[in-house]
């Protein structure tokens, strides 16, 4: 018989044997996994948990936030607070940075997360997940602060999310490849399913929101344009579309299909580079992509080559299977 691999033994190896993650990293990853595993149970219980529905607040960025947002970033703080590995937290629920407070010991590792991804979707019980991005704090004595957090996408150490879908599914880099754990819930832990996944580098299928055509700059438009001529057009090929309006469903499709996925930036907000938030889904998405063969651009620059000047920044994206990428990134040169 195979024997199962948990995750706590894929990251002893990948410690051990491989000397990709120092111990503490490996904590931290653990600690993330089993706040997964508590939303995961928030998200399971619905209606008769009574977590469902907003909470009557706003976010930094003026979004409404739903109970689930506020209860799964506060899963990940309790978490992640206390056990010595983290120096600071950042939050898309959350203004500023969150300091690992005075009682506790600091540890070298910055955490930012998107705790409750694709909120629409969380009241008509459609896959929604969690996103990770784990940095390392900058030498030097001063106190951590947000400055310290703007660091480009390609000095991630580490990056996730889980998807708490028909399965709850970890996917996880440490910068050796994509790994897909399934949450055995009978078992309590997250077990390797699926290792080196590999995005494929053509595709027929893409992803974006349809409604927002009109607003789109040229080279999307074009982009999409020619995939609805399917065999008729350029392309010569017909294309599928899907939009789950979860990034992470949608990237978990891509990372097992392929497919890309564009969320450009618009002519509804034109001072906002995009909708999406480049630390806490744009950077760690951009990894695993890159991580499983595809590629990751604003239409212009790889994603994890951007500087970010401000904590909750905005960015257009466009990721996937690499030779579409590719191919929308050349419309816009
Ligand atoms: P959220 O983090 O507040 O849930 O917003 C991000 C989500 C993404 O998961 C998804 O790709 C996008 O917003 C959907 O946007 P839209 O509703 O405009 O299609
Ligand atoms: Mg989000």
């Amino acid at each position: 018989m195979t024997q199962k691999i948990s995750l706590s033994r894929y990251l002893v190896e990948q410690q051990r044997s491989k000397g990709h993650i120092p111990s503490q990293l490996r904590l931290l990853l653990e600690v993330v996994a089993r706040a997964c595993k508590g939303i995961s149970h928030a998200v399971n219980k619905g209606a008769l948990g009574g977590v469902l529905g907003s909470a009557g607040s706003e976010n930094v960025q003026g979004e409404v936030q739903k109970k689930l947002d506020i209860i799964a970033n506060e899963v990940l703080i309790e978490a992640n607070e206390w056990g010595g590995h983290l120096a600071a937290m950042a939050s898309e629920e959350m203004d500023s940075i969150y300091l690992v407070p005075n009682r506790y010991p600091q540890g070298e590792y910055l955490l930012l997360f998107d705790p409750l991804d694709g909120s629409s979707n969380i009241d008509v019980n459609v896959s929604i997940g969690t996103i990770f991005s784990v940095l390392i704090k900058p030498e030097g004595p001063q106190a951590v602060s947000e400055q310290d957090f703007l660091q480009a996408g390609k000095h991630q150490v580490a990056a996730g999310y889980c998807v708490y879908g028909p399965q709850t599914t970890l996917v996880l880099t440490v910068g050796d490849g994509v790994a897909l754990f399934t949450l055995d819930r009978e078992q309590g832990s997250f077990v390797l399913t699926q290792e080196n996944l590999q995005i494929p580098q053509d595709t027929q299928e893409f992803a974006i929101n349809m409604s927002n055509m009109r607003h789109w700059d040229a080279p999307v438009k074009r982009y999409i344009d020619e995939c609805l001529l399917g065999q008729d057009g350029p392309r010569g090929k017909n294309f599928n579309m899907r939009w789950i309006a979860s990034m992470v469903a949608d990237v978990h499709r891509i990372l097992t299909r392929g497919g890309v996925f564009m969320y450009p930036w618009d002519k509804r907000e034109p001072n906002k580079a995009g909708k999406l938030r480049l630390m806490y889904e744009a950077n760690p998405m951009s990894w695993l992509v890159e991580q499983a063969g595809g590629a990751s651009t604003n239409g212009r620059t790889r994603i994890l080559d951007l500087q970010p000047t401000q904590l909750h920044e905005r960015v257009s994206v466009i990721l996937g299977s690499k030779n579409e990428v590719d191919r929308v990134t050349a419309y816009h040169h």
